[in-house]
């Protein structure tokens, strides 16, 4: 017979939702999550970051994946990080917000989990995709990304951990915030 697969309360969901301050580099967790350029070879930020922690090998298995699409994930090994993997997606350009960008950011939450699903990966780190450089409000930003995540959660037990590593004060309190918000709401 077959049994109803038993659905995760909130509270188990947001059990599984961690906010740290930090260097996303140093995260010992199956996967880090790269906020990368659509050549996916390399620039500034969390970007510049990552590879220069990853090395050089880093650079050359990007090479191989031919860019990726806005909204897309793409995955390599994690070469000299503590993490084993590495999920390069590319979030939006802020321009307004007229031009698909919140869709975009969701995008690459849920396809950047979904990665990392399909390859049995338990414990998922990322940084706050498109706010810097590619300047989307911190705080639609941020709501989407929880959002986002605990939907994922809710329909895949399979991810034990998500954290968001937070590099500054700003968006740690702004995750913290959002987060709370969504405890109280669920
Ligand atoms: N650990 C965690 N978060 C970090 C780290 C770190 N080591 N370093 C920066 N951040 P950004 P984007 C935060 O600009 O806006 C690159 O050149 C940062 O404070 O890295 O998606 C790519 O090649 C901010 O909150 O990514 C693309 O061209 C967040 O990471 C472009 O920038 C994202 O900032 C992507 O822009």
């Amino acid at each position: 017979m077959i049994q109803p697969s038993p659905s995760a309360s909130p509270y188990d969901i947001l059990r599984k939702m961690t906010v740290i301050r930090g260097d996303i580099t140093r995260q010992r967790v199956d996967a880090i999550v790269n906020a990368a350029s659509t050549s996916l070879l390399g620039g500034g930020g969390v970007d510049g970051a990552i590879h220069r922690a990853a090395g050089t090998r880093l650079l050359e298995a990007c090479r191989q994946l031919g860019g990726c699409p806005t909204g897309e994930a793409k995955i390599t090994l994690g070469y000299k990080l503590p993490a084993s993997w590495v999920i390069h997606t590319v979030g939006p350009i802020w321009r307004g917000g007229d031009q698909q960008e919140e869709q975009l950011l969701a995008r690459c939450y849920r396809n950047s989990l979904l990665l990392a699903e399909q390859h049995h990966l338990r414990s998922v780190a990322f940084p706050a995709i498109s706010t810097g450089v590619y300047e989307f409000p911190l705080e639609r930003a941020t709501h989407i990304a929880m959002t986002e995540v605990s939907q994922f959660l809710t329909s895949h037990p399979a991810i034990e951990q998500v954290v968001f590593v937070c590099f500054g004060e700003e968006s740690y309190r702004c995750y913290i915030e959002t987060l709370a918000e969504i405890q109280i709401a669920s």
